[in-house]
């Protein structure tokens, strides 16, 4: 047979405490990003296509205004293209640093290191944005032939709502194989 009986006032006050505390984490979960402290993930691979050729796997990326944006880039091609220039060091990213998990640099395979730049002939292609007030290049070293890729990553801060038009400038490539080459694509910034 059912009995009720009436609630304990320690047990009622547990239970709205239990109630608060539950309602609390929902308002935080649920809470719209606020500005520059909400963050995005982009990643980006760089793989043979077709014919052979080393190209990005994507590109057309989104990203919002204001956010944090975590790239990362896996590039699977063994080859450097040898760049020189401006296209060497890491500029506008928001330490002006890249991470770079593994692959080949300096003849060796040496991983997790945080880097500003590479040698010129550690160059296999580059992830760059020139445009709408961006200043950033990221240089990326080759895969470690036989031992998986080069993988980098950073973080760009977002500040403005436009397309962005982002290229490879390792030399010999880069714009000039167009947006269908796969070396170039849009970032859509909203
Ligand atoms: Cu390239």
């Amino acid at each position: 047979m059912l009995r009720s009986r009436r609630l304990h006032p320690v047990e009622a006050a547990l239970f709205i405490a239990a109630l608060l505390i539950f309602a609390g984490t929902i308002y935080v979960a649920t809470r719209p990003g606020t500005g520059s402290s909400s963050s995005e993930r982009v990643a980006l691979s760089i793989f043979p296509n077709a014919w052979g050729d080393y190209v990005y796997n994507s590109t057309f990326l989104r990203a919002h205004v204001g956010s944090v944006v975590e790239f990362t880039i896996t590039n699977f091609d063994p080859q450097s293209h040898p760049t020189v220039g401006p296209y060497d060091n890491v500029s506008g990213t928001r330490n002006g640093m890249m991470w770079w998990t593994g692959g080949m640099m300096g003849g060796g395979n040496r991983g997790g290191q945080e880097l500003n730049g590479l040698t010129p002939d550690e160059i296999s292609h580059t992830f760059t944005i020139q445009m709408g007030g961006y200043e950033l290049n990221v240089p990326i070293p080759p895969a470690a032939n036989g031992s998986g890729p080069s993988v980098i990553t950073f973080t760009v801060q977002m500040f403005g709502a436009s397309d962005l038009t982002w290229q490879c400038d390792a030399n010999d490539m880069g714009p000039t194989t167009g947006p269908d080459g796969g070396m170039m694509g849009i970032l859509a910034v909203s």
